[in-house]
């Protein structure tokens, strides 16, 4: 008889821990749309179209929930660590791409379905310069190691206009990147373009400008690799044949920067880019 109440007694103990578990977990999933799930979710846990908020539940669920502990977690510092691809076959950019006006009304960003790619649009007198930053963009926050393509059109046509890809150090505001420009700074030398694609860093509330080369073409390829503190960029006609342009430190930059795209014009009219396509390899 004292054996049968203890096992009942254990089994209602079991029954109202799991019953406990199951409402305090749905409770932690409504109050939190996005949640961290320790070791749960890695890798391929809900890794629909290539990449992976590691160790994200979507929308609270995770793959093995009874596994899993899940905690607030600020939808904003979203880290991407996987590999991924975008063509806009689908139409679609992955969610985890945020927009950021610049503080602006006419900046804006479209996926046209039909041509399958993204047209990042800028207002006039805009520019992210030394002191001044109202640049419509879309960036990702990562804290790993990566190489970059972007493939673009942008047809620049008086000064400055420029389209490009870069990384900003969230918290310092810092920025390096490389962009398709036309940019009277890469005047020179008696060859030099206007029309160039060009390296720049803002740095202690300076402009730093690094390597230029001529380049007319409306077709852009780059590629940015970020390793530690270094961060090569590339240049290519063709997207198979790639030639460094320069390499910049971002030494004691935050662990987690902002990758963006962009798109300014200075000038009263505004201007657009279009991006065809990009892969971001984590190394
Ligand atoms: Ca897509």
């Amino acid at each position: 008889m004292r054996k049968i109440i203890i096992i009942i007694g254990a089994v209602i103990l079991v029954g109202l821990v799991i019953v406990g578990g199951i409402y305090l977990g749905d409770k932690l999933k409504q109050e939190n749309q996005f949640a961290v799930c320790g070791e749960v979710c890695t890798d391929d846990a809900g890794c629909g179209s290539g990449f992976c908020f590691e160790g994200i539940c979507r929308n609270g669920e995770c793959p093995n929930q009874e596994d899993c502990q899940c905690i607030a977690e600020d939808v904003d510092k979203r880290l991407v660590r996987k590999s991924f691809f975008e063509n806009f076959y689908d139409g679609e950019i992955d969610d985890f791409w945020k927009w950021d006006d610049g503080g602006g009304e006419g900046g804006s960003f479209e996926i046209d379905e039909v041509y399958e790619e993204l047209i990042l649009t800028a207002e006039g007198q805009t520019s992210q310069w030394s002191a001044l930053d109202n640049v419509p963009k879309i960036y990702f926050l990562t804290d790993r190691d990566f190489v970059m393509d972007v493939e673009y059109e942008f047809d620049p046509r008086v000064d400055f206009q420029h389209a490009g890809i870069g990384i900003i150090d969230p918290e310092s505001g810092e920025w390096v990147r490389v962009s398709r420009s036309y940019d009277t700074h890469s005047l020179e030398s008696p060859d030099d373009q206007p029309n160039s694609i060009y390296v720049m860093q803002k740095k202690d509330d300076q402009i730093l400008k690094f390597n230029h080369e001529n380049y007319r073409d409306v077709r852009v390829y780059v590629r940015m690799k970020k390793i530690d503190d270094e961060v090569v960029f590339e240049y290519s006609d063709d997207g198979k044949q790639w030639q460094v342009l320069d390499q910049v430190s971002v030494d004691g930059w935050s662990e987690e920067v902002k990758v963006y795209l962009f798109v300014y014009s200075t000038d009263i009219n505004g201007i657009a880019a279009r991006f065809l396509q990009w892969q971001f390899d984590v190394l």
